[in-house]
């Protein structure tokens, strides 16, 4: 058996973070609001790429806080951290020499945030993941799911792969230290041999990292159920349920419905029961600070643990 699932079965609670330009947006694009899936906005839009990477030159996150990200999380008894280094909006929020929609090169912000929260995680002992977007990519012409943009007819998911997707994740897998997972979702556009090749290749860099099941015909490490998805009865092997704390995986504004302590406890214990992680999401603001409900409901949660939680 691979060598991270002694952490990952263990860990039983994590926390993954969606953040990137649509955290900027809010939930609004022109004069239009949209609910649920602040991370899809760009696509509920039919937003164009050329407008949509604007969004960029207004991102500049100045309350983010790595050390104080970490704490907290950590105060909130999770017990490792998976954040989206790029969405299906193709923006790398993270300092990319592949491409210049990233964090450095587009924004004011001109800094690195997956730098140092690799950093504070490793100086706080606790994992740290990156989710990555190895097939949908809206920015670019040969990515996967842009087709107001660009004709799918025309696409060449290949080179978008051989010329994006790989060696970013060449990047995330040499640049920000030992990485616990890195979190694929949505496969598309490989075949099961090619998928094979792209797992050793990435492999290589890191053997103890663990792949997420998303990376298609069955290569991951553990399995990971679809959103807000808990088995109903108990599955053996590591796996995830993967929820998020409202009703979005980015921030919305007007999105306040947040799940109170109590039943964030009893979702965990679900999945705790059946033998699973949850892995529950925090959508940060494009400032950089995460809702309010957010840090006063999970740290609620973090002193419950603390009492009855198992270590
Ligand atoms: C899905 C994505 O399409 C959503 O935007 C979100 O990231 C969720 C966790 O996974 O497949």
């Amino acid at each position: 058996t691979h060598p991270g699932l002694k952490w990952f079965s263990e860990a039983k609670f994590g926390l993954f973070i969606h953040w990137g330009l649509y955290a900027q947006l809010a939930g609004k694009w022109n004069d239009s609001s949209y609910y649920g899936s602040g991370e899809w906005i760009m696509q509920r839009a039919k937003a164009p790429a050329a407008a949509y990477a604007q969004v960029a030159s207004s991102f500049n996150p100045v309350k983010f806080d790595a050390e104080a990200w970490v704490k907290t999380a950590k105060a909130s008894g999770f017990k490792y951290i998976v954040i989206t280094a790029k969405h299906h909006e193709g923006f790398s929020m993270y300092d990319s020499k592949v491409t210049e929609f990233d964090i450095m090169d587009a924004t004011p912000y001109k800094k690195d945030p997956m730098k140092a929260l690799s950093v504070a995680c490793r100086q706080q002992g606790i994992p740290f993941g990156f989710y990555y977007s190895q097939f949908l990519d809206w920015h670019e012409p040969n990515g996967g799911g842009n087709n107001w943009d660009f004709d799918p007819q025309q696409k060449d998911y290949l080179a978008y792969y051989r010329s994006k997707s790989i060696p970013q994740l060449k990047e995330l897998l040499t640049n920000y230290g030992p990485l616990g997972l890195v979190w694929f979702d949505m496969p598309g556009g490989l075949t099961k041999a090619q998928t094979q090749q792209l797992t050793d290749t990435l492999r290589r860099l890191q053997p103890g990292c663990l792949f997420s099941s998303r990376i298609g015909h069955e290569l991951g490490d553990y399995r990971d159920f679809g959103d807000s998805e808990v088995p109903p009865v108990p599955i053996p092997g590591a796996w995830e349920s993967i929820y998020t704390h409202n009703d979005s995986w980015g921030y919305i504004r007007h999105d306040l419905n947040f799940k109170s302590p109590a039943s964030l406890i009893r979702l965990l214990s679900n999945v705790a029961s059946k033998g699973g992680n949850l892995l529950l999401n925090v959508g940060p603001d494009g400032d950089g600070a995460w809702p309010a409900a957010s840090i006063q409901y999970l740290q609620a949660v973090g002193k419950w643990l603390l009492v009855y939680g198992e270590s």
